[in-house]
């Protein structure tokens, strides 16, 4: 039962976005392209769903710039821009995503005490949004991940589901991702290969399928 986890491939942070991220509209072509022709059995995506007051953006912390290291909860927190407020179009999937074989959309975010980069857990690692769950029942083998950004959603959701999926074959897609900043890409992956998630391109998984 192989699976795809298309991650955040939202407007915020594409081009033109709240948290743009560079390139980040190229991937969509390469989602379609897997979405029609990777082989995959189940196809799931997540979405940045924030309240306009989520701690996470710098705009909740008078005298606090985007992109400064504050706090959440008592614990350390990258301060963003306002972005993928609910119901926003930074928030909407990229109009250009073929959303018809999409199966599941996991929102995720919604609490303004935390933030949740993985698609399957808040930061603080309690609570868990379904997605683990629902990947079980369906019976999943192979997983393969890939979106925006590598360095900070990509990466927890690829290092969760090793985790949280004891037996699934994980895969992080190379080439379907863009990241925020060099040094923390080159870091993401080091980490993700450290968890035990193998990279692969989507040149690849097209050959496989
Ligand atoms: C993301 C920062 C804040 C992401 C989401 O999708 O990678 N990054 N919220
Ligand atoms: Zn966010």
């Amino acid at each position: 039962m192989k699976c795809l986890l298309l991650v955040d491939l939202q407007n915020g942070f594409c081009p033109g976005g709240n948290l743009a991220v560079a390139g980040g509209h190229e991937v969509i072509p390469v989602a379609n392209r897997l979405m029609a022709e990777g082989g995959y059995d189940l196809i799931v995506a997540s979405q940045d769903w924030h309240p306009a007051d989520h701690g996470s953006f710098a705009s909740n912390h008078p005298g606090r710039q985007p992109f400064e290291m504050g706090e959440l909860a008592g614990k350390p927190q990258m301060l963003w821009p306002d972005h993928c407020v609910q119901h926003t179009d930074d928030a909407a999937l990229h109009p250009d995503l073929d959303r018809s074989k999409i199966a599941y959309i996991q929102r995720k975010g919604m609490n303004r005490h935390v933030d949740s980069y993985s698609a399957f857990r808040d930061n603080d690692r309690t609570a868990h949004t379904g997605l683990a769950e629902f990947l079980k029942g369906r019976g999943v083998t192979d997983l393969d991940i890939g979106g925006l950004a590598t360095d900070y959603c990509v990466q927890a959701s690829a290092i969760d589901a090793v985790e949280m999926l004891p037996g699934v074959r994980v895969r992080f897609v190379k080439d379907l991702s863009r990241g925020i900043d060099p040094a923390t890409i080159k870091a993401a992956e080091q980490a993700m290969a450290a968890a035990g998630v193998q990279t692969v391109t989507s040149a690849e998984i097209l050959h496989e399928a």
